[in-house]
């Protein structure tokens, strides 16, 4: 096993015992030090998207799920309520239930629900809180349920505990996370998913479709202002965190889509002149100047598909909603 990837010690319900020897995880406090520090260096400015979960940012995100305007959650959940059957179907029963990043438990538990019987689950994820929450969850949602999280990052893992090497697997990845990788970065973690899940593997992924900017803004940049808070927590966590000294009510949210690239980015816009502390660094940003927080690409099924096959999988079948809001890929590993 690699280090970076740790079996969180956490036995649920009729739980296998996961192996692993204790490492750190990768993204530590100084990770956040080293990203903000480069990020800030370079031009335009920017801070990995990765770096909204903390405690804060994850409830915000939670909050965000819930908003009128963002279609993708209640998207995603419908379309596994309304196939969940065709889409157990396909899959097949006896598969061993590999989760990249913790995601939302409502969605995984229509899966495991629509599956019946899944004789582990292994979620894995980097925020340990979250990744316990969820099992937590689950496991009194699914009596009996095998769970064996994994901390780790998925973009990375490279071995699975060894309940999933004596079973078929399926990887299930939802909320268009994928999206917020670039198309490089996205092949990458597809063709490493392959080699994790291995021959005969299939994989469930949730990707958002191109659509209006009328109907993508207002979801990146809604009237309560959630997402603004959102973002805006990244600074506050470099108060938090970093000794940081920005003031919130200098910067503003921004969200716009990038027709060329098929993507909405995030911004946070200094709104004067401004010099800002950091680890005891000084920071000059210009009236106007933008620090780039976000991508998040869309894609149509068939621009999805050949990504998928770029890496070695084969694209089975695409579900998408009446609305052409949001698809269900389904993989298969031949
Ligand atoms: C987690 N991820 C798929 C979300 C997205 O839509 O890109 C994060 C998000 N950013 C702003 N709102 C939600």
């Amino acid at each position: 096993m690699m280090v970076g990837d740790i079996s969180l010690h956490l036995t649920i319900g009729a739980a296998v015992p996961s192996p692993g020897p204790s490492a750190k995880p990768e993204r530590a406090d100084g990770d956040f030090a080293e990203a903000v520090l480069t990020g800030f260096a370079r031009r335009p400015r920017s801070i990995p998207c990765r770096f909204f979960y903390d405690a804060i940012g994850s409830e915000l995100f939670e909050e965000i799920t819930r908003l009128e305007e963002y279609y993708p959650t209640r998207a995603e959940t419908a379309l596994l309520e309304v196939h969940r059957a065709e889409i157990a179907r396909e899959v097949g029963g006896g598969r061993v239930l590999v989760e990249f990043g913790s995601g939302s438990s409502r969605k995984t538990s229509l899966l495991i629900g629509a599956l019946g019987q899944v004789p582990a689950y292994i979620p894995i994820d980097i925020a340990a809180e979250s990744l316990k929450e969820a099992a937590e969850w689950l496991s009194g949602q699914h009596d009996g349920l095998a769970i064996v999280p994994l901390i780790a990052d998925f973009t990375k893992t490279r071995t699975l505990p060894a309940v999933a090497q004596r079973r078929q697997r399926l990887g299930f990845f939802s909320g268009s996370t994928i999206g917020n990788l670039t198309h490089v970065e996205a092949q990458a973690f597809l063709a490493n998913a392959a080699r994790l899940l291995g021959k005969g593997s299939a994989f469930l992924v949730g990707v958002d479709l191109k659509k209006p900017a009328s109907i993508l803004i207002p979801a990146y940049n809604d009237t309560r202002g959630v997402t603004a808070a959102f973002n805006l927590n990244l600074l506050a966590r470099i108060n938090r965190e970093l000794d940081g000294d920005f003031d919130l009510s200098r910067f503003a949210h921004d969200a716009i889509y990038n027709a060329m690239q098929g993507r909405m980015e995030m911004y946070l816009v200094s709104l004067a002149r401004q010099s800002v502390r950091v680890l005891g660094r000084e920071f000059v940003f210009a009236e106007g100047e933008r620090i780039h927080t976000e991508n998040s690409h869309k894609y149509t099924v068939p621009e999805f598909q050949a990504l998928a096959r770029a890496s070695g999988w084969h694209a089975v079948k695409a579900w998408t909603d009446p609305d052409r809001l949001f698809s269900l890929h389904l993989l298969q590993l031949d």
